[in-house]
């Protein structure tokens, strides 16, 4: 640890991370332009920044996946790792985490950001991350910005530190005091900050925010505290020595300012990460990374459009150069083909990499994302394991050609690897494909990428829902299958006994045949005619909860088979059960909703407009000002339940669900399910 000016160096990985469109990748790029790795600042607008260098990011114009790039600063190293802010792409940033030493966490002075800072503040204080918070866009900033502890401060658990102060002329703001250094500067577009003289209102503002920052440093060192009670003014150094331990530690938050469009701020946020964040030699001791062999994490798994596949990861310790046989712990993870070095969609070929360096290795033909791999004999223990969120959207897709049906398989397959909070169920029953994932813009993104990289392409539906049908009262129903066309005629002739079971009993078939009427041997058909018929009731859907006994018939010794007795049965379920009041039954989930305790009236109200029961709320364990709803709630209700929960919580409200049980459905919902069964069927 840094100590007294000495300072730990090695190449650093800095994730950055924050709301959404809060400038984290116009920030990569501001950064990358004034640390000199790219000659000219792109931005978002003109499409031509280094990160969101894929077809879908640039067409949404924002982040869907990790871009990573690597610069240089004062002689150190950089990588800094971009993470979508949108919170259906959360799961690229919490499994890419762990490899990190410090995150900077992008924001905005909104109070409606508050929840989803909170929500990704919350995902750094458990992964224990020493993270900064840059206060961007300060070009738009007016006074109001001296809120700024006020407004964000609920929003994390660690103490946030003003390390600077922004300066005005006018409305607008000019330039920034560091508290540390206790210097005063004046914003230039594009180019360093210039110091001025720190005097007049400039210096009074600087001593009272100088104050509060000491203080705030102090909570966590006694003798910095009694030197604030004597009036003594401590040492420069000691300052930030305590800052540096202090933010390592994850005890406090220091809060800069910046506006990443005109590069305002940048060199400074480096400089407090060149002074302040950990290294590998911090990261691997959080981690827990054993000496001995190499290790290294994969962060992000990438399938590029040639087919070739990209693991991009974190060398924790040792070094690994191509042809390296690494192990993950199931086992072995491949031949390292190549290291490259990243900037955003560009590879460049590059020799072993070091402890602390952050590449690609290509060709890992077995290794996922959140691995641990290792060169060693015995592979290591994974050093984290980040299972993604549960699912809470779903659609169906199927490829547009027939003959891309195998390739959308293997196509399915690559986006699972890149994005494993992506799951893909094959629905037996109706033969769809139904994609699972965090969102509407995940999913259409999904399906972009499987025809813009994998080369598919598909359409998408709703997935068909569950429904089911019963009976509500039995009968005893007679079918005779009987023809006579020429030579061999067929006979089949059974009387079933029909009656409805209790929710949740399936379907039985019995028989009790005295006396030979229907032959043992012909008893199985009946029983295979009866369940091929039930596929398909009166409404349409699967019949269940129901039973059919066996209990007389006849036969012929020449026209009678198996086949003729199988129509038998088939002809008794298609001609009772009309007669049986057949009703519809519907899949009813137990949902459990999350979000902030201001919107649990809104979400409350909600559920009621979609048929859902609420069963009751608590309030959420370990969080402080969050809810939990219980509901019941249809599955055709649970479709695109996601969005309203997000557009009632500003963003951050999600839930699980479960099945229940099934529930009649009677009234003008259940006609026009039927109805629509009726003419998809015709
Ligand atoms: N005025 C102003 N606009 C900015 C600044 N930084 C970014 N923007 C704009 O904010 C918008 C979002 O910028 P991005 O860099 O894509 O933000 P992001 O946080 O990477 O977005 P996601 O990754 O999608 O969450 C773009 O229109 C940028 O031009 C800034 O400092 N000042
Ligand atoms: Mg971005």
């Amino acid at each position: 640890m840094a100590q007294n000016g000495t300072r730990a160096t090695g190449p650093r990985c800095i994730a950055l991370v924050g709301p959404f469109q809060s400038g984290k990748t116009t920030l990569l790029e501001a950064i990358l332009a004034r640390t000199g790795a790219i000659q000219r600042q792109g931005t978002i607008e003109a499409g031509n920044t280094v990160g969101d260098a894929s077809k879908e990011a640039r067409d949404h114009k924002m982040s869907v996946e990790l871009s990573v790039a690597s610069t240089t600063f004062m002689g150190d190293a950089y990588t800094m790792a971009d993470f979508p802010g949108s919170i259906e792409f959360v799961h690229d940033m919490r499994v890419a985490l762990p490899a990190v030493d410090a995150a900077v966490v992008v924001c905005e002075l909104d109070e409606k950001k508050v929840p989803q800072l909170q929500l990704i503040l919350r995902e750094l204080e458990e992964q224990k991350i020493p993270r900064f918070l840059f206060l961007n866009k300060i070009d738009k900033a007016d006074s109001t910005i001296h809120d700024v502890l006020r407004v964000l401060q609920p929003a994390s658990r660690s103490k946030l530190l003003l390390r600077q102060v922004p300066t005005f002329s006018g409305d607008i703001i000019t330039g920034f005091v560091d508290l540390a250094l206790e210097r005063a500067f004046v914003y230039k577009e594009h180019a360093p900050s210039e110091v001025i003289p720190l005097e007049g209102d400039a210096l009074d503002l600087e001593k009272t925010a100088r104050f509060s920052m000491l203080e705030t440093l102090a909570d966590h060192d006694d003798e910095l505290m009694e030197q604030l009670l004597e009036d003594i003014q401590p040492p420069r150094d000691k300052i930030f020595d305590d800052l540096s331990k202090e933010v390592r530690e994850g005890l406090v938050c220091p809060v800069l300012f910046g506006s990443a469009t005109r590069t305002n701020g940048v060199l400074r946020l480096m400089k407090a990460l060149r002074h302040e964040s950990p290294t590998i030699a911090d990261t691997t001791k959080r981690l827990g990374v054993k000496a001995g062999s190499p290790v290294a994490y994969v962060m992000k798994t990438i399938n590029t459009s040639h087919g070739g596949k990209m693991s991009v990861a974190r060398v924790l310790t040792g070094k690994i150069g191509d042809g390296t046989t690494l192990l993950r712990a199931e086992g072995e993870a491949g031949r390292v083909a190549a290291v490259f070095k990243l900037m955003g969609q560009h590879g460049e070929k590059r020799g072993p990499a070091e402890a602390g360096e952050t590449v690609a290795f290509g060709k890992l033909d077995h290794a996922k994302t959140g691995d641990t791999l290792t060169d060693g004999q015995t592979p290591h223990p994974p050093i984290v394991e980040v299972a993604p969120h549960a699912p809470v959207l779903c659609i169906a897709v199927a490829a547009k050609e027939r003959k891309d049906d195998v390739k959308l398989g293997q196509a399915l397959a690559k986006l699972l690897e890149e994005d494993p909070s992506i799951t893909v169920v094959h629905n037996a029953e109706t033969h769809e494909v139904v994609l699972w994932g965090q969102g509407e813009m995940q999913l259409r993104v999904a399906t972009e990428r499987l025809s813009d990289r994998f080369g598919v392409a598909t359409t998408s539906s709703k997935p068909t829902v569950g429904y089911r049908e019963t009976i509500k009262k039995g009968i005893v129903q007679r079918g005779r299958h009987r023809k006579q066309s020429g030579g061999h005629g067929q006979y089949g002739d059974v009387v079933l006994d029909i009656k409805p079971l209790p929710r949740g009993s399936g379907f039985t078939f019995t028989e009790e045949i005295k006396g030979g009427v229907v032959p043992r041997n012909y008893i199985p058909s009946v029983g295979e005619g009866v369940a091929d018929a039930l596929k398909h009731g009166p409404l349409g859907f699967p019949v269940v909860d129901i039973t059919a006994k066996l209990i007389d018939g006849s036969y012929h010794t020449v026209d009678s088979s198996d086949m003729a007795f199988q129509l038998a049965g088939r002809l008794a379920i298609h001609e009772g059960l009309p007669q049986c009041q057949p009703v519809l039954l519907e899949p009813i989930y137990q949902v459990e909703i999350v979000c902030p305790s201001e919107a649990t009236a809104k979400m409350n109200a909600l559920m009621s407009g979609r048929r859902g029961q609420i069963l009751g709320f608590d309030t959420r364990e370990g969080w402080d000002g969050w809810d939990v709803v219980r509901v019941q709630m249809p599955e055709s209700e649970i479709g695109d339940l996601i969005v309203e929960v997000r557009s009632a919580t500003a963003g951050v409200g999600s839930f699980t669900f479960k099945f229940d049980h099934m529930a009649e459905l009677v009234g003008r919902t259940a006609d026009q399910i039927v109805a629509a069964r009726k003419s998809a069927a015709a």
